[in-house]
C-alpha cells in the first residue's frame, strides 16, 4: 500500500464473477504524519454503482457477454429509490461535509453522477489527490474511482443522489437511474421534484473538457514524505512507445476483442512460471506482436510484450469501437497526458499534451472513435497485465502482458516462486491421494 492513497475498489478477476456483484470497496489513508489537502471530513461513504444484468452472470458469460445487455444501474447493490423500498440513502447533519468515494464497478456503461441542489468539490482519483474543482456532475467511467466532497449547505430536506448511463440510446436516461437519497437528519421531508439532469449522454466534448480539467495537485502531500510534483513527466525521455487498438472482430467464427488485431489466448501454463522455468518456450513468444500498428487479419494469440525496466513507457490506446472502453494497468498508475478523438500522430504530444500536471490514476477511459495518451514508469519489475476494464472486452480477449525484467534477483523487488509451487495446477484429488498415502504409511510404520 506504500504508494496509493486513496479509493479503489475489488473484484475477482476471472470468470465474469465481477458481473455477479462480486467487488467491494477499498479505502487506503495517509500515514498520519502526511497532510490530506482538505479538512477531515465529518464522515465518508463508499458509493459502488454499476450496470446489472438481468440475467445471472453464468448465462451472460456463456457468450462473453455477447448478445446481452445491461438494464438496470444499480447503487451499493440496491435498486432506484423510485422502484424499491430498500435504496441507498446517506443521513448528513446540516453545515458539515462529507467525503463520498464514488466507483463505477459496472460492466459496460460510463456513467454520469450528480445530487439534486448540491455542488461536489473533486479532491482525489485512483490514489491521487487532483486540483480541487468545483462540479454539477462528474463521469465515471467502468473500473474508475474519485472522492467528492459534499457539505450539507442546502435547506432540511431530502435530495436525490443519481447516476446515469453515458452513450446508451434512450429517450429518458433518467427513466434507468440508479436513485439513491441525500437525507439531512433534521429533514420530514422526502425527496421530490424531477430528477437532476446531467449533460447529453452523447455530448463528448462535455465529458472530454471535464477529463482534461482533472489534474494532478502538485503540491499536496503523497505517500511518501516528498510532495506528489516532485515525480513528474515534464522533464522525461521516452524508452518506448506503444499504439494499441481495441477493436473487434470475427474469428473462428466468433466475435472476440482484440489488441492491435491479436485477441488474448490464456495459456494453460500460468505465464509467470513459463517465464521462470522454461523462459516461456512453449507457453508464449515474446514480442512477435506489433506494438505499433495492427497485423493484417485477426488472430487469437498469447500476447506478451517487452517493458524496459525503469524507463519511460508512452502507451496510445485508441479505440475502434462505437463504445466507451477503459484500460487498467496492474503495478503502475498511469500519467494521463491527452485525449483526443479521430487518429492519433506524434505531433499530439506537442499540440495536445499536458506535461505539467498529468493526473496519476489506475484507469483511463477511451472515447468512441478517440484515443488516450499515457506515461508509465516501469520501475516495478514482473509479468504485468494491461486490459479493458470493459468486461465484456476483456472477457472476449482485449488484453496483453508486459514484462518487466529487472536481473537483479533481489526478493524485495519479485519474490521467487514458493517451494510448494510444483502443487500448483494438481488437482485437489490428486492432493488428496498424496494425504492418504502418508497417513497410512504413517500407521503402518507405528
Ligand atoms: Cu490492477
Amino acid at each position: 500500500m506504500k504508494d496509493q492513497i486513496g479509493s479503489f475498489f475489488y473484484f475477482p478477476s476471472i470468470n465474469f464473477q465481477r458481473a455477479g456483484g462480486g467487488f467491494g470497496p477499498i479505502r487506503i489513508n495517509n500515514g498520519i504524519v502526511i497532510n490530506v489537502p482538505f479538512p477531515k471530513p465529518e464522515n465518508e461513504f463508499d458509493l459502488l454503482i454499476g450496470d446489472w444484468y438481468q440475467q445471472s452472470y453464468k448465462d451472460v458469460r456463456t457468450t462473453g457477454g455477447m448478445g446481452y445487455f445491461t438494464d438496470w444501474l444499480l447503487m451499493n447493490g440496491k435498486g432506484p429509490f423510485s422502484l424499491v423500498q430498500n435504496y441507498e440513502s446517506f443521513t448528513l447533519s446540516q453545515g458539515k461535509t462529507y467525503r463520498f468515494r464514488i466507483s463505477n464497478v459496472g460492466n459496460l456503461w460510463s456513467i454520469n453522477f450528480r445530487i439534486q441542489n448540491h455542488k461536489m468539490v473533486l479532491v482525489e482519483t485512483e490514489g491521487s489527490y487532483t486540483n480541487q474543482i468545483t462540479l454539477d456532475s462528474i463521469d465515471v467511467h467502468v473500473g474508475q474511482s474519485y472522492s467528492v466532497l459534499v457539505t450539507a449547505d442546502q435547506n432540511a430536506s431530502d435530495y436525490y443522489i443519481v447516476a446515469t448511463p453515458k452513450w446508451v440510446n434512450l429517450s429518458n436516461p433518467n427513466a434507468i437511474a440508479a436513485i439513491g437519497v441525500l437525507h439531512y437528519e433534521n429533514s420530514n421531508t422526502t425527496a421530490n421534484g424531477s430528477l437532476p439532469n446531467g449533460p447529453d449522454p452523447f455530448d463528448i466534448d462535455f465529458s472530454m473538457c471535464q477529463a482534461r480539467s482533472i489534474r494532478w495537485n502538485l503540491t499536496a502531500g503523497a505517500a511518501r514524505p516528498n510532495h506528489q510534483g516532485t515525480f513528474n513527466v515534464s522533464n522525461v525521455t521516452l524508452s518506448q512507445t506503444f499504439v494499441l487498438r481495441g477493436s473487434v472482430s470475427l474469428i473462428d467464427d466468433a466475435f472476440l476483442y482484440t489488441v492491435n488485431n491479436v485477441s488474448y489466448k490464456t495459456p494453460s501454463t500460468p505465464l509467470k512460471l513459463a517465464d521462470h522455468f522454461i523462459n516461456g518456450s512453449g507457453v508464449y513468444q515474446i514480442d512477435i506482436f506489433p506494438i505499433h500498428s495492427s497485423l493484417p487479419a485477426a488472430i487469437n494469440g498469447t500476447f506478451v510484450v517487452s517493458g524496459i525496466h525503469k524507463g519511460w513507457l508512452e502507451i496510445v490506446f485508441k479505440n475502434d469501437l462505437n463504445v466507451f472502453d477503459s484500460w487498467h494497468l496492474d503495478g503502475f498508475g498511469f500519467f494521463v497526458v491527452g485525449f483526443g478523438l479521430g487518429d492519433w500522430t506524434p505531433e499530439a504530444r506537442s499540440t495536445t499534451y499536458n506535461f505539467y500536471d498529468p493526473v496519476v490514476r489506475s484507469t483511463v477511459q477511451v472515447y468512441p472513435g478517440g484515443w488516450t495518451a499515457v506515461y508509465v514508469y516501469l520501475d516495478n519489475p514482473g509479468m504485468w497485465n494491461l486490459r479493458s476494464q470493459n468486461l465484456k472486452h476483456w472477457y472476449l480477449g482485449q488484453e496483453l502482458y508486459i514484462r518487466v525484467y529487472d536481473p537483479d534477483p533481489n526478493p524485495i523487488k519479485e519474490r521467487p516462486p514458493p517451494d510448494n509451487l510444483l502443487f500448483c495446477g494438481m488437482s485437489l484429488a490428486y492432493i488428496d491421494l498424496i494425504l492418504v498415502y502418508f497417513y497410512i504409511i504413517y500407521w503402518r510404520d507405528k
